[in-house]
């Protein structure tokens, strides 16, 4: 078992194990192995053709020294699996009709798991190749963050008006699609669990637009039915949510056994807000990352502080970004980040 899953299932880490660490988004943003297959594939066929996209997920194994694979493929999957046409553009992925457009089709979308059996076979050859170090993280879409997509549509405005007037003034519409989300969202990470994954990252990466009242009201029990229907199974669960804030401290235990945190958070504030027994994941600002080795060090350096602060303890602390790794990034700053949280 990898030092991630170990950390999340709060099992000592013993001194020959690395420190727990990945980066969000470490696959399919920098690596020059991956823009070279860019170059011969489109974003759709690496996915969904499941010998690359397996070996996708393994350039940050090869080349970043991570201990984490993350599967490569998108939280769009589940849109395109209850029956909304996506269509990958040169300026990114796209709907054809979002659901502000119509917002009665709601009642027709349906899940089809058999549009997503290439991830469970992705993650089926994951599972035979990867090294025992390495902990296969299976992930998807939160309620709110998918359900802004769908409604609004993609690449525009992300405080999401179209989306989040909807979710104010058609509230029956509005809980009939986070149900479906939620259903499909369930059915889908059991079966990658099924075929393979070891942890589980939910994705919240807009949890932040709503007022936090409304956030841990309406949203945070869809999120929970997800998180407890993977933990039954035996698999940790990772939420990300984005921009939460303060909200972070409805994030117990009960709900997740780790949080992601965000660049904009200060992590010592979030431990001090949420409950001791949940093992924080992050939070190094990508932009920083961006900005090159010399600006991230001094802020690693304090995180290194962090994590060994808290390693006397199992459980704590998993390294990360606070967000998704940020197009135009050196791989070597990534791969300096990686060298020195190891050699501490
Ligand atoms: O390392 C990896 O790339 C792993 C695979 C991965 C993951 C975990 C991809 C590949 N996408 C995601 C998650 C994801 N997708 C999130 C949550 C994390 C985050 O906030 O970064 C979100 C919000 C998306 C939605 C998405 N997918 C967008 C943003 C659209 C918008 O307007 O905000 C885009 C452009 C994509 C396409 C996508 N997904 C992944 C890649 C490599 C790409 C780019 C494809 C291309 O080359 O056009």
């Amino acid at each position: 078992m990898g030092p991630i899953e170990k950390t999340l299932k709060r099992l000592p880490i013993s001194a020959d194990d690395e420190k727990p660490l990945w980066f969000m988004r470490q696959a399919g943003r920098v690596l020059p192995r991956y823009l070279k297959l860019r170059e011969s594939y489109s974003f759709d066929t690496l996915m969904k053709e499941s010998e690359l996209a397996a070996k996708v997920t393994l350039l940050p194994i090869e080349d970043l020294k991570v201990n984490g694979a993350i599967l490569f493929s998108d939280i769009l999957v589940i849109p395109e699996a209850l029956g909304m046409e996506l269509k990958f553009t040169d300026a990114g992925p796209r709907f054809s009709s979002p659901l502000s457009q119509a917002p009665n089709s709601i009642e027709h979308l349906s899940f089809d798991d058999s549009k997503l059996q290439h991830v469970y076979k992705t993650l089926e050859i994951l599972t035979r190749e990867l090294p025992q170090k390495v902990t296969m993280i299976g992930f998807c879409g939160a309620p709110l963050t998918v359900f802004c997509y769908m409604v609004q549509g993609l690449g525009s405005d992300h405080d999401f008006p179209a989306a989040v007037s909807l979710f104010y003034k058609e509230e029956k519409l509005r809980n009939i699609l986070l149900e479906k989300i939620t259903q499909a969202s369930i059915e889908y990470a059991k079966h990658q669990v099924a075929a393979g994954a070891r942890v589980f990252q939910l994705f919240d990466t807009w949890a932040g637009i709503l007022p936090a009242k409304d956030f841990t009201e309406i949203i945070l029990p869809y999120v929970q039915r997800i998180l407890t229907s993977i933990r039954e199974t035996g698999v940790p669960v990772i939420y990300f949510p984005r921009g939460l804030g303060l909200a972070n401290s409805a994030i117990t235990s009960e709900i997740a056994d780790g949080l992601g945190v965000d660049w904009q958070s200060d992590l010592a504030e979030i431990d001090s807000i949420v409950p001791a027994d949940i093992t924080l994941q992050g939070n190094l600002d990508p932009r920083r990352v961006k900005a090159g080795w010399p600006f991230v060090q001094p802020a690693l350096d304090q995180l290194i502080e962090f994590h060994i602060a808290r390693r006397a303890k199992p459980g704590k602390h998993i390294f990360n970004l606070g967000h998704g790794v940020i197009p135009g990034t050196k791989m070597e700053t990534l791969q300096k980040i990686v060298q020195r949280i190891q050699e501490k």
